[in-house]
């Protein structure tokens, strides 16, 4: 099965109830728009800083399975092929939400190609393609 990067650009799925199945059938661009209009609470066509972090928030806490408020390795692995260690910044073994998103947002901000602090579709869909 194709794994889902729930730790994408926009998170994947976390706030779709799409079936594996279900998942597995849409293509990757139809997956992204719909992560897309999900992370878009207000659904003016874009992403702002504040619904991307609601976005990951809501990820991470799906991720979360024990509930501790860390992400373990294992608890990782299963959702995301980010590098653990590199998300460890402090190195205390597991993944705090502050550290993903201090990474996530550097991937917000590479991705926001015209700087206006918001991401359109397009600009999601030009740097997942390009990664
Ligand atoms: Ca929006
Ligand atoms: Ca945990
Ligand atoms: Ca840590
Ligand atoms: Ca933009």
């Amino acid at each position: 099965m194709r794994p889902l990067r729930k730790f994408a650009l926009i998170a994947v799925a976390a706030t779709l109830s799409l079936s594996p199945v279900m998942a597995q059938e849409l293509t990757e661009d139809e997956v992204r728009r719909l992560a897309f209009e999900a992370a878009d609470d207000d659904k003016d066509g874009e992403i702002d800083e504040v619904e991307f972090t609601v976005d990951i928030a809501a990820a991470f806490s799906a991720e979360d399975s024990n509930g501790d408020d860390f992400l373990s390795r294992e608890e990782l692995r299963e959702v995301s092929n980010l590098d653990f260690d590199e998300l460890d910044e402090d190195g205390d073994g597991r993944v705090s939400f502050p550290e993903v998103m201090t990474d996530r947002i550097v991937d917000f901000q590479n991705a926001d190609r015209d700087g206006d602090g918001r991401l359109n579709l397009e600009e999601v869909r030009r740097y997942e393609t390009s990664q």
